[in-house]
């Protein structure tokens, strides 16, 4: 079934998705979606996801947006190189670090929130700044915190091969590094991406334009 991906290059959620895609090796298509020019609000995207935002994926004549929705479809259709493991207690941990991610951390410093905070509440770059950081730390404590227990004996969060965890942790690494954050306070996050950085899939889903 051909695959169709609506993405920006450097929207974090849409690199878990060609994560996702690339390390099972999937082939697929990528539309641009550029929120520079704020293509992810005009008419046609909006058909595609009325939501307005990025990414969405088209699998046939199927569209499913929300990048955890999108890469757990993936890994039930697509099994062969799994995301999640068989055992329920390890996928719940597993998603419970993809959400601290997906659903604690992203959502506060995405760009639609910090556009809000610049034009609604006249915050300044500064202001800006200090409350993008504020959440990083929270959320990196958290994840460091919760690496500590689960991998001192493998190279990846959760086993010796990328999973969800993984795919959710590479890019919010990418999104701190890009806003200038600190993360040597967090050395087992770090390990982790510089060791996923080396291999191909990863390196293919890499944000360029
Ligand atoms: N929970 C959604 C988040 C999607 C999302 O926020 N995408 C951002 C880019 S990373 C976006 O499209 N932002 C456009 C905007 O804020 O206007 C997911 O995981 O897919």
């Amino acid at each position: 079934m051909p695959i169709r991906l609506f993405d920006y290059f450097r929207s974090s959620a849409s690199y878990r998705v060609r994560l996702a895609l690339n390390l099972k090796g999937l082939e697929y298509t990528q539309i641009p979606i550029d929120l520079r020019l704020a293509e992810q609000s005009t008419p046609p995207y909006l058909k595609i996801n009325p939501q307005g935002l990025v990414p969405a994926l088209q699998i046939g004549t199927e569209i499913i947006s929300q990048s955890l929705a999108i890469i757990e479809y993936l890994d039930e259709i697509y099994p062969t190189i799994p995301l999640l493991p068989k055992d329920p207690l390890q996928r719940a941990k597993i998603r419970s670090f993809a959400q601290i991610i997906a659903c604690d951390i992203h959502p506060l410093n995405n760009l639609r929130v910090l556009n809000y905070l610049r034009d609604h509440l006249q915050m300044n770059e500064d202001q800006k700044h200090h409350y993008y950081h504020h959440w990083l730390k929270q959320g990196f404590d958290t994840l460091e915190e919760k690496l500590k227990q689960s991998t001192t004996k493998h190279t990846f969060c959760f086993g010796n091969t990328p999973c969800l965890a993984d795919i959710c942790l590479i890019p919010q690494i990418y999104n701190a590094q890009r806003f200038h954050f600190d993360l040597t306070p967090y050395p087992i996050c770090l390990k982790i991406s510089e060791h996923a950085n080396k291999l191909e899939a990863v390196i293919k889903a890499y944000p360029k334009e």
